[in-house]
């Protein structure tokens, strides 16, 4: 029977475990990438892990998440990460280099490797072929420290791709469109391999793209193979040296098939608020707009922004429409002002920001009250933007540009669209701190006042007794637990403080009603905690004394997040409980110790005198985890 790339790669790597999807495996990690925003905590728990030299052939500490620097915090977490990062062999890309996920692939990404990074859309390296699996910042922590990872195999989609894309219609669309089949929870457990003619029509750059946005899907990563248009790309970056071919078997058996046939797509847009509300630009119809912004790790590609380019050259933003884009690194941006494409956007109206996360993440550039935003980003979650009533639309860099031209939503098939001729990069490693010559002896940690320490649970107890702080309903989304905008963002590494703003845009008497509850349970419908990868959603109901969450599913990241922080994920047996508890209800969880080394656990409600049959589902480790309270205070017992 035919191997799947997947499953090739990750038996290459496979430490311990069956591959089999379902089991628990433990995988070698080559490589890591953190950010800053994340990245904090990371290194703060390396540091707690008191480690000497990281155990993976590449680590890189990137910063791009947070770059406004509206005061010193985040220049102090800058310093912090750097300081960190020599200490122990890492590499850190400091502000200004570009978006993680986009550097990456330009500077390091290599065909057959893993790598885990601490961002949700580290996936982007599975368009040069690589295992990349977004994780919590602990599990990357873990990594970097003793060069291994656990997660449960993954079933394989096979999404095979037929026919050609026209113009106009790009690997925005067909990820669009993947995710209007599939839907946000539809990649959970799961790992998306592309395969099909039409993959040799993609570029790497078309390819990350969609591996990037499979983090929508819920996947634990998605993958093309590495070709012919792989080499160019890495030849075209000065690293021909380290190309691999690598694909499935020819008679790979997977296990679930999606045709696509890119003749037959059209410009797609998700409508607000969710990445899988999917229509077509034709459907949606010209919709006025007010804010076009291109960039981000899913589309601030060379060749997407030449498009853009191209687009604008000799024209003019309609009078309704503020442009802002942001090229994805330090390397696009310098050949954009080199070649003359800088300069033709710039004569349209575009407003050029730093090649940073910026508006994607909500730092600056916020839509106006009400506003409609058409994005080339990835999530379009509410308030995410930074205006919790702005309308913001996911489309293609051609969607977007041609819109910011005509000053609504639009495509352009009546006008031609050029082909981009690929470029050659030079080398630069300007922006890379290289930490030879340093270790823990020579560079102490800078730390800064606004670093705090991160929050620690306790070894779980016989009996837990807490009250119902939540009720939410489904897809609860991580930027909802956690928001993150550019007032929170700099707080990152300042738990008790980000605490005032759990749940903000949900409930804002959560953090309150927490505090006067002691211990709580929050309750949850289908794939709760999608979206980020940020463990804060998981750390800061910690510290506000969240015990356990009740919900119909969660999503990968989050759920592991929680285990990590020794908060127990239960998922309903029968869903229709969900709808008999309350607010302020009083549950208790007896034996627990006991209780979660089964298959079915019984959560009391005391106030109803209700019981619920809850199915905890988890691993040996995350049982060891759970009853330690948490992986550093299991990693501290093992020691
Ligand atoms: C995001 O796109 O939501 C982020 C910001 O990159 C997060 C990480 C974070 O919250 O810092 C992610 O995708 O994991
Ligand atoms: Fe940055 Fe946005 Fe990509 Fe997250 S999704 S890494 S915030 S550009």
């Amino acid at each position: 029977m035919g191997k799947t790339l997947a499953y090739k790669i990750l038996e290459n790597h496979l430490v311990e475990g069956t591959l089999k999807p379902g089991e628990e495996i433990k995988i070698r990690i080559d490589q890591t990438l953190t950010q800053d925003s994340t990245g904090t905590m990371v290194y703060l728990q390396l540091e707690a892990m008191d480690v000497d030299e990281i155990q993976t052939e590449l680590s890189v500490a990137y910063i791009d998440h947070n770059t406004l620097q509206t005061g010193f915090e985040n220049a102090d977490d800058h310093e912090f990460i750097k300081s960190v990062a020599k200490r122990h062999g890492v590499l850190f890309s400091k502000p200004g280099n570009g978006i993680c996920h986009q550097l990456h692939i330009e500077n390091f990404g290599i065909p057959g490797k893993t790598l885990l990074g601490s961002d949700s859309h580290t996936p982007t390296g599975g368009g040069i072929g690589m295992i990349a699996i977004g994780a919590g910042g602990l599990d990357v922590a873990v990594a970097m420290a003793k060069g291994t990872y656990s997660l449960i195999a993954p079933k394989v989609i096979n999404v095979k791709l037929t026919g050609k894309l026209r113009p106009w219609v790009s690997a925005k669309d067909i990820i669009l469109y993947v995710l209007q089949q599939l839907s946000v929870k539809g990649g959970v457990g799961k790992i998306v391999e592309y395969t099909g003619e039409g993959v040799k029509t993609l570029s790497v750059t078309d390819r990350a793209t969609i591996t990037n946005m499979g983090a929508e899907l819920g996947a634990t990563t998605s993958i093309f193979e590495s070709d012919e248009n792989t080499k160019a790309f890495m030849e075209s970056q000065g690293r021909g040296e380290d190309f691999v071919p690598l694909a499935a078997d020819p008679d790979a058996v997977y296990d679930e098939t999606l045709e696509v046939n890119l003749s037959e797509l059209e410009p797609l847009a998700a409508k607000p608020h969710s990445p899988d509300n999917v229509d077509s630009v034709r459907n949606i119809g010209p919709i006025q707009i007010d804010q076009v912004a291109i960039g981000s790790c899913t589309n601030s590609s060379y060749t997407d922004l030449m498009k853009v380019a191209s687009i604008l050259r000799g024209n003019k933003v309609a009078e309704n429409v503020s442009l802002v884009i942001s090229p994805g690194s330090s390397r696009i941006l310098s050949k954009l002002a080199s070649n003359g494409a800088l300069a033709d956007m710039i004569d349209a109206g575009a407003r050029i920001i730093e090649n940073a996360c910026g508006p994607c993440i909500g730092m600056g550039q916020s839509p106006k009250s009400g506003g409609v935003s058409l994005r080339t980003f990835n999530r379009n979650f509410k308030g995410r933007s930074g205006t919790k009533d702005a309308d913001i639309y996911l489309v293609s860099p051609e969607t977007a540009a041609i819109s910011a031209i005509r000053g609504v939503l639009t495509t352009g098939f009546e006008t031609e669209l050029a082909e981009i001729a690929p470029a050659q990069f030079a080398f630069n490693d300007n922006f890379i701190v290289y930490p030879d010559g340093y270790n823990k002896e020579n560079t102490p940690v800078a730390m800064g006042p606004n670093i705090k320490p991160f929050p620690l649970n306790k070894a779980l107890g016989e009996k837990l007794e807490a009250q119902v702080v939540l009720h939410a309903g489904d897809n609860i989304t991580t930027d909802d637990i956690m928001p993150s905008d550019s007032r929170i963002l700099p707080y990152r590494s300042n738990v008790p403080y980000l605490s005032n703003y759990c749940f903000e845009n949900i409930d804002r008497e959560f953090p309150a009603r927490c505090k006067a509850a002691g211990d709580g349970v929050i309750v949850g419908g289908e794939n709760y905690g999608q979206g980020s990868s940020r463990e804060h959603a998981a750390l800061v109901p910690l510290y506000l004394g969240v015990r356990f969450v009740m919900a119909k599913s969660f999503a990968r990241i989050h759920r592991s997040n929680l285990i990590n922080s020794g908060i127990i994920p239960l998922v309903f047996k029968n869903p229709e409980d969900y709808d008999g508890l309350n607010l302020g209800d009083q549950l208790v969880i007896e034996n627990a110790p006991a209780q979660i080394e089964q298959e079915e656990l019984v959560v009391k409600n005391k106030t109803t005198g209700k019981e619920y049959v809850m199915l905890p589902g988890l691993s040996e480790l995350e049982k060891t985890m759970i009853l330690a309270g948490g992986k550093i205070n299991m990693i501290k017992s093992q020691e």
